[in-house]
């Protein structure tokens, strides 16, 4: 086999070029990647997530990110959005309060809500935007009230405690949000949270905060806040821990604890916190020294930030967060660079990728996080490689790309499995290999070349070493890969038989991903048919989120993405995820619809959380499939031969009239020619919206249907 060349761009220009070439010749590195101090590592954070969350994730469509400019190129510009300054306390009830009231859609429908695009700031920063500036009083009648009236006594300036030191590192670390349910223990950190910029919300349980924040995280990048009480709501936190965890989502989760003089005597509510549920995360802490609270909090967000980002457990006794921190104590801001790649790694997976016949790349979240999914596709199409997207993170390019070839895991079609295992070269970017995407350590399949290029390149003695490891950031490798391929010449008779191959798979792939087929008079709904209804109805900047259970099967297989950072879904498969996941992207997103997809098993695990959408004013729309029954269960019961199924019925639940009783919206769909006014209605509407869809049982998961014989 001829070896391609990639290298005619000559070596002489190379030998210019520093050790890495993404080193100091690209501009935004010095911003975004080298940040150090706290003052940086703030910029970065803002830059990452407030800044392109609205230029790249909302330009990128398939069409831009064909025709954009070379991204490696992109200017300063792209990175230095600064800083909106906070304005403590100011909550976003007010801002929302300030909009004009949208009508009633069940009086008449509205404008959807994205159409036109509100004039307003309506990001997650809308919050702390800018107080209008008072004004001045002219020096006449500054000197007339300052003889009028008594000079107002000077305002002691606030102790610094050691749950206000906390509260300004959270806020330098780029924490916003702070989801709660409130407790004792915990107070000395809570009531301080608004002063430093961290905007607090209430949620009927904690479960439900540990999922919202860890939502937000794996949609902005920027680590949110789950609060706790000791023990009792530290243990209701630890769903949204372990999804961190396997997310790789930055999060603090913070949990009070009991006070020092009482540790050790099993006072009320005391558990040993960091070595219990503090397992459950990347690491954990209790800090109860407060002279170290400084030094504590900079490991916490190194912890949480750096290597394969995750949850930081921190358990701080009541009586510590009240403590004055004393003088002198350190502060510690330093946070590492992201690893970036050698120019001869870069080379040597190109070199794998073009000199092979069927090469495929899986990218995963790390894509999305690096808001890379631009240059992702830009390099997919300079090398003819197509990409499959891990599990549960589908949106990482657009799926109507001719070389996107469906998502790995659970509701694949088999073509996908198939595709992979057939693959003679491999690209893992930016994705741990979870047992799901690599279908139980199965891909890579024993022939196949791979590269594994991610923070922390995973080393499993489940699968066959890479044959590159590569540790980098993706978006610092694919940008250095499109650059370098910018100047190559590729082997045409390689390049011809992948282009072939690539529209083979991909037309199998679409045919093999059709969920709407079949005329289904009811009773209930055509999963698949609200499903492709969903897709042309919803514009492509919806955000869709999903529950677990079977109902989801038909979304993974049949919902086309179309954007990047538009979906979110717990590779822990943890019910109860849909709907507080839904409202934090509302919070983040406040102009663009959002959709939780939901089974009758786990919306009932987090519906109170509906009332906390009402109160803070997101506007969601939650489609819940109601089978009566945990049906994924009941499935695998089916599968064993259980003879007599127990636990998996469930009896009817009116979920419009729960909707209703907590101030929201709700709707029962018996028909799929129902479906689509309902929705657009709920689009229209500024409240939330619960649409209850009956599913009938014979739709048993997307393999086994009422037409699947
Ligand atoms: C917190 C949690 N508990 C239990 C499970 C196991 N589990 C996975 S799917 C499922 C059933 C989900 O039922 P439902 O939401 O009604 O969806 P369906 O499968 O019926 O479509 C269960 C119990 C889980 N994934 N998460
Ligand atoms: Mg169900």
């Amino acid at each position: 086999m001829t070896e391609p060349m990639l290298d005619r761009a000559p070596d002489a220009a190379l030998a210019s070029e520093p050790e890495s070439m993404d080193g100091p010749s690209e501009p935004e590195a010095a911003t975004e990647h080298e940040a150090a101090t706290e003052h940086e590592a703030a910029t970065e954070h803002e830059a990452t997530t407030e800044h392109e969350a609205t230029t790249e994730h909302e330009a990128t469509t398939e069409h831009e990110a064909a025709t954009e400019p070379n991204a490696a190129t992109a200017g300063p510009e792209a990175v230095t959005e600064p800083e909106i300054p906070a304005e403590p306390g100011t909550a976003r009830a007010d801002v929302v309060a300030d909009e004009p009231e949208a009508a009633d859609a069940e009086a008449g429908a509205v404008a959807p809500a994205w159409l036109p695009a509100p004039a307003a700031p309506v990001a997650e920063t809308d919050f702390v935007v800018a107080a209008p500036a008072a004004t001045q009083p002219s020096a006449p009648e500054r000197a007339a009230a300052e003889t009028a009236a008594p000079a107002e006594p000077t305002r002691p300036e606030a102790p610094r405690t050691v749950g206000r030191v906390m509260a300004a590192a959270l806020r330098a670390a780029g924490v916003r949000y702070a989801f709660t349910v409130p407790g004792e223990s915990f107070l000395g950190l809570l009531d301080v949270l608004g002063e430093a910029g961290i905007r607090v919300v209430a949620t009927r349980h904690e479960g439900a905060a540990s999922f919202m924040a860890e939502a937000y995280g794996q949609l902005t990048g920027r680590p949110a806040v789950c609060l706790g009480t000791r023990a009792v709501g530290a243990a209701n936190l630890s769903i949204g821990i372990h999804t961190a965890r396997q997310d790789s989502t930055p999060m603090f989760a913070v949990v009070g604890q009991v006070e020092r003089a009482h540790r050790g005597r099993e006072a009320f509510q005391e558990v040993d916190q960091v070595g219990s549920f503090g397992r459950l995360a990347k690491w954990a802490v209790e800090l109860d020294d407060p002279a170290a609270v400084g030094r504590t909090m900079g490991e916490a967000v190194r912890r949480a930030l750096g290597d394969r980002p995750g949850p930081v457990l921190l358990s701080v006794p009541e009586d510590v967060l009240d403590e004055v921190v004393p003088d002198g104590s350190a502060e510690d801001v330093a946070r590492p660079p992201l690893p970036r790649p050698e120019l001869g790694e870069v080379r040597a997976v190109l070199q794998l990728l073009a000199s092979a016949r069927r090469p495929v790349i899986v990218a995963g979240g790390g894509v999305l996080r690096a808001r890379t999914s631009s240059d992702l596709v830009r390099l997919a199409e300079l090398l003819h490689v197509p990409v499959v997207s891990a599990w549960r993170r589908g949106d990482v390019i657009p799926n109507d790309h001719p070389l996107y070839l469906g998502m790995a895991g659970f509701g694949a079609p088999s073509v996908v499995r198939e595709r992979l295992e057939r693959a003679d070269a491999m690209l893992v970017l930016g994705c741990r290999l979870s047992e799901v995407t690599s279908y139980g350590w199965a891909i890579p399949a024993a022939g196949t070349r791979w590269a594994h290029v991610d923070l922390v390149p995973r080393s499993s003695d489940a699968l066959p070493a890479p044959d590159l490891a590569i540790r980098s950031d993706a978006r610092a490798f694919v940008r250095s890969a499109v650059q370098r391929l910018q100047a190559a010449v590729l082997d045409a008779a390689l390049v011809d038989a992948r282009r072939a191959a690539n529209e083979a798979d991909h037309a199998a792939w679409e045919a093999a991903s059709v969920v709407d087929a079949g005329d289904w008079e009811g009773p209930g709904v055509h999963p698949g048919r609200v499903v492709t209804t969903l897709r042309r109805v919803l514009p492509d900047e919806a955000i869709v989120t999903t529950d677990a259970g079977n109902f989801g099967g038909w979304a993974a297989r049949g919902f086309r993405f179309r954007r990047p950072g538009t979906f979110l879904g717990p590779t822990s498969g943890a019910m109860g995820y849909g709907l507080p996941a839904a409202i934090a992207a509302s919070l983040v997103h406040h102009d663009r619809p959002v959709v939780a997809l939901c089974g009758d098993g786990g919306l009932a695990m987090t519906m109170a959380e509906l009332e906390t959408a009402v109160r803070e004013g997101v506007r969601v729309v939650v489609l819940v499939f109601d089978n009566e029954r945990y049906g994924m269960i009941r499935m695998y019961q089916d599968r064993r031969g259980t003879e007599a199924p127990t636990g998996t019925d469930l009896g009817p639940l009116d979920f419009a009239a729960v909707a209703r009783a907590c101030g929201a919206r709700g709707v029962r769909v018996d028909t799929d020619a129902a479906f689509e006014p309902a929705l657009r209605q709920a689009l229209a509407t500024d409240r939330p919206t619960v649409i209850h869809l009956p599913l009938d049982r014979s739709w048993v998961s997307v393999e086994r249907t009422p037409f699947s014989a």
